[in-house]
Order: structure tokens, then C-alpha cells, then sequence
């Protein structure tokens, strides 16, 4: 029987519908997570047979009958393929939908839903790519996690600041720089109207900065901006670090400092996330998400994950602020599909909305929110673009934007500052700003030399 099913295997004929993995006929439970994946299966495989394999290897199957099946409730441990369509436009790829049992993951843990999901199924033969392009987690497991440690409404308020984008800056160069002049660009920038200032991705504790002494000099500039402008201010220290003993060790210098946030890096891993979002819970910290990494496994269109099922993912994990993208600076994206991840960050519910990329209606069951945040690229003068496609729930990054101003860093402060507030007030006095904003942020640009 092995050798038989390992020739049908090596010849492409799948079994697994025949194993119980495809289910036309079945109607989704409230209870089930559904995910679409998008697959390319390789010449000669029959579409609905590779669906059936997806379903089959991202739950209970491998490549042939297992007699231990049987000890088992199968019929509720398998996973259902219940639809196959190919793609519009798209010829030899399928849109596969697939449902599975609340029962086959266990609560409040990611690691543990992604290693069904995207476990070994990537990486299965048959299929030439696999791409998982939306879920649906239903409100039963959406209960289960307990989401932003602050959340946009509570981060607001204790900011005081309301009805406008935050603005924030990544210092740079990314390297280099000593604690003593990193902590002069975040006082700068802070002082100059910025409510953030960022650690970028890259650093942590190397041999021309210690991790001390940039969050001693980053807190001194902080206090002293704040005393200035009498303004809550902040900047996202990156706590990112090879041990979870080292995060919380940076995690409590930068409470002890009086910091209202901190930072990690995707890259740190799902139970990473999870463990330093139930630390800033309890120490009423911001959480700021810095998405380092997806680009490897969300920008191909035929294989890996959505960012939108990332972004999913990491509302749930835990954490306050997210890098969701921007459409019109340096890096890879299209307004649409962008708005939708910022819907997965905002939406109490999030609706299908096929434009924007979201497959299924999911109930957040009033989850708090995710602040995004737009980075990459972007400066003072797609200010009304920015707020055309994001609205005030966002937090507008501008690096180079800030610290690449020819009058220095300050100035480059005032300058975003100044783009962001006449652009607000045209906004709320109900001018196109698409249209005028050019205009309006030329004569504003006067007033700040
Ligand atoms: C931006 C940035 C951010 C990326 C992240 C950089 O700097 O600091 O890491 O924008 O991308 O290193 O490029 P600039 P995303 O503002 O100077 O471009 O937000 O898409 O995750
Ligand atoms: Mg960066």
C-alpha cells in the first residue's frame, strides 16, 4: 500500500480527496477559520485535488492513509477545502478555500495557528507556490487573545492629542551614530513639533552605541522637549534583543526612564510578541510593531503570506502601533490594498471589501485598534495624499523627511509640523485637498522659511 501510494504521490495523483480534505458541499460553522489561499499547482495536478492537499497537510494529513487515523474523530480534525475557482486573469492559478475546526487550535496562541497554517504546506511539491491571502478568524478564538496593550482610543488620551495624524521621525543614519548625537536628532526633532521620535529596525546595542547609553541620552532629549513645548512626547525605544532576559531588561530601563513606549522587530517571532505585549499591558506601556522582515514573505504575489493576514495576526498578538505601508513614497505598494491593512489595524468589524483585498467579513468583537503607521520614503509634500488615503488614525513617519531638511533637523520638524496642521485645517473647512494641496502647502512652506 506505501509503495503504491508513493508512486501515485511521485507521479502527481493526489489522494487527498478521496482522503476527506475536499467538501463541496460544506456549509462554513460561525466557529471555523477560514482561509483563502491562492495556489499554483504544478502541470497535471487537478486544482481541486491540490486544494484538498492544502487542507490536508495544514491539518491532519501526510502524504497517505495513516492506520492511527482511525483512534481519531477525524471528521472534526480534518481540515475542508470547500471551494476552488481559478483566479481572474490569473491563468494557472486557483483561489482554494479552506475551513477549520475551532477545536484544532489552541487559545490565545499564534505560534500555534501558524504552524498549521503555514507549516508545511509552502513547501509542498505539488503545489509550484502557495500564497495565504486572507482569514477569517471567527469572534470564538478572537476572544481567546487579548489584543493591543493600550490601543489607538487609550493612546490618544493619554497623548491629549486628537483630531490629526501623530507625526513621527526614524532617526539616521540607521548606524553609527554615538548615544551623545542620536539623543541631540531626537531632541531636535521633538522640539521642532514632532509627537515621536523611532529607534530604526537595525538598532539594538552595537559597538558604537550601547543600548544604555541611547536610552539615557533618548530620555534626557525627550524631558527636555517635553518641558519645552509643554507636549506629551515620545520615541519608540527599540527593545529588540537576542533573549527575552535582555528585552525585559531594556523593556524596564526604558519604563524606569519614564519612556510611554517601546519598540520591537517582527523578526523577535510570534511569542516574542505575544510575551512583550502582556508586559506592556501591565505596565501601561505603548507597544510600537516595526514590520523588519515581511517584505521576504508578504511582497510576491503568487507566494507567502498577505501582510493583511499578518497585520490579522499581530492585532491579536498584541501591539499598539503598525507599520502597515503608504502607497506614495519609497517602497512597494497600492493605495488600495493598503487602505484594507489599515482596516484590518481600525475596523470593529472589517467587511468584505474585494478592491481592497479583504476576503471575508471578520468581527473584532471590539478588539482594541491598532494605530497605523505610514513609513518608507514619504515627506512634508505628499502631506495631502496622505491624509486623502489615511485619515487621522495614523501615525505619518517621515525620516529622511525630517533629518534630510536643508536647514537641519529642527527645521525639518517644523516643516512636517506646519504641512500637517494647514492640511488639517483645509481638510476641516471642507477644501479638495488633492487638488489644492499642492497650493496650500506651497504658501504654508512661507511661513516656516
Ligand atoms: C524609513 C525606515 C523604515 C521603513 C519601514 C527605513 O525611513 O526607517 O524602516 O519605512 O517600512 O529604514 O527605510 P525614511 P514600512 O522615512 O527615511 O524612508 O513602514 O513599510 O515597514
Ligand atoms: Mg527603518
Amino acid at each position: 500500500q506505501i509503495t503504491d501510494a508513493k508512486k501515485r504521490y511521485s507521479a502527481g495523483v493526489l489522494k487527498y480527496k478521496q482522503m476527506g480534505y475536499w467538501m463541496p458541499d460544506y456549509v462554513p460553522k460561525e466557529t471555523d477559520t477560514l482561509c483563502l489561499f491562492r495556489i499554483t499547482p504544478q502541470d497535471g495536478v487537478d486544482p481541486e485535488e491540490a486544494a484538498a492537499a492544502v487542507a490536508g497537510e495544514s491539518s491532519t494529513a501526510t502524504w497517505t492513509v495513516v492506520w492511527t487515523d482511525r483512534l481519531t474523530a477525524c471528521d472534526s480534525y480534518r481540515a475542508k477545502a470547500y471551494k476552488c475557482e481559478p483566479v481572474p486573469g490569473r491563468p494557472g492559478e486557483f483561489f482554494a478555500w479552506v475551513a477549520y475546526d475551532l477545536i484544532l487550535f489552541e487559545e490565545g496562541s499564534i505560534a500555534n495557528m501558524t504552524a498549521s497554517l503555514i507549516g508545511n504546506v509552502f513547501s509542498f511539491k505539488p503545489l509550484k507556490a502557495a500564497r495565504l491571502e486572507d482569514i477569517r478568524i471567527p469572534v470564538a478564538y478572537v476572544k481567546t487573545f487579548k489584543g493591543p496593550p493600550t490601543g489607538l482610543v487609550v493612546e490618544r488620551e493619554r497623548l491629549d492629542k486628537f483630531g490629526r495624524p501623530l507625526l513621527g521621525a526614524t532617526t539616521k543614519p540607521k548606524l553609527g551614530l554615538s548615544g551623545r548625537n542620536y539623543g541631540r536628532v531626537i531632541y531636535e526633532g521633538l522640539k521642532g513639533g514632532l509627537d515621536f521620535m523611532k529607534d530604526d529596525e537595525n538598532i539594538n546595542s552595537q559597538p558604537f552605541m550601547h543600548w544604555r547609553d541611547r536610552f539615557l541620552y533618548v530620555m534626557d532629549a525627550v524631558n527636555k522637549a517635553q518641558a519645552q513645548t509643554g507636549e506629551v512626547k515620545g520615541s519608540y525605544l527599540n527593545i529588540t534583543a537576542g533573549t527575552m532576559e535582555a528585552m525585559y531588561e531594556r523593556a524596564e530601563l526604558a519604563k524606569e526612564l519614564g519612556s510611554v513606549v517601546v519598540m520591537v522587530d517582527l523578526v523577535i517571532g510570534w511569542t516574542a510578541i505575544q510575551s512583550m505585549a502582556e508586559w506592556c499591558r501591565k505596565n501601561d506601556m505603548v507597544m510600537h510593531m516595526h514590520r523588519a522582515g515581511h517584505g521576504t514573505y508578504t511582497r510576491q504575489k503568487n507566494h507567502g503570506v498577505s501582510f493583511r493576514v499578518i497585520a490579522k495576526w499581530l492585532r491579536l498578538a498584541g501591539c499598539d502601533h503598525l507599520h502597515t505601508g503608504t502607497a506614495v513614497g519609497k517602497l512597494e505598494g497600492d493605495p488600495l490594498t493598503v487602505q484594507g491593512y489599515y482596516n484590518v489595524c481600525r475596523d470593529s468589524y472589517t467587511k468584505t471589501d474585494l478592491p481592497r483585498g479583504l476576503f471575508f467579513d471578520m468581527d473584532w468583537a471590539d478588539t482594541k485598534k491598532v494605530m497605523p503607521v505610514a513609513s518608507g520614503g514619504i515627506h512634508a509634500g505628499q502631506m495631502h495624499q496622505l491624509i486623502d488615503l489615511f485619515g487621522d488614525d495614523v501615525i505619518l513617519q517621515f525620516g529622511g523627511g525630517t533629518i534630510g531638511h536643508p536647514q537641519g533637523i529642527q527645521a525639518g520638524a517644523v516643516a512636517n509640523r506646519v504641512a500637517l496642521e494647514c492640511m488639517v485645517k483645509a481638510r476641516n473647512e471642507g477644501k479638495d485637498i488633492l487638488q489644492e494641496g499642492p497650493e496650500i502647502l506651497k504658501k504654508a512652506a512661507q511661513t516656516c522659511g
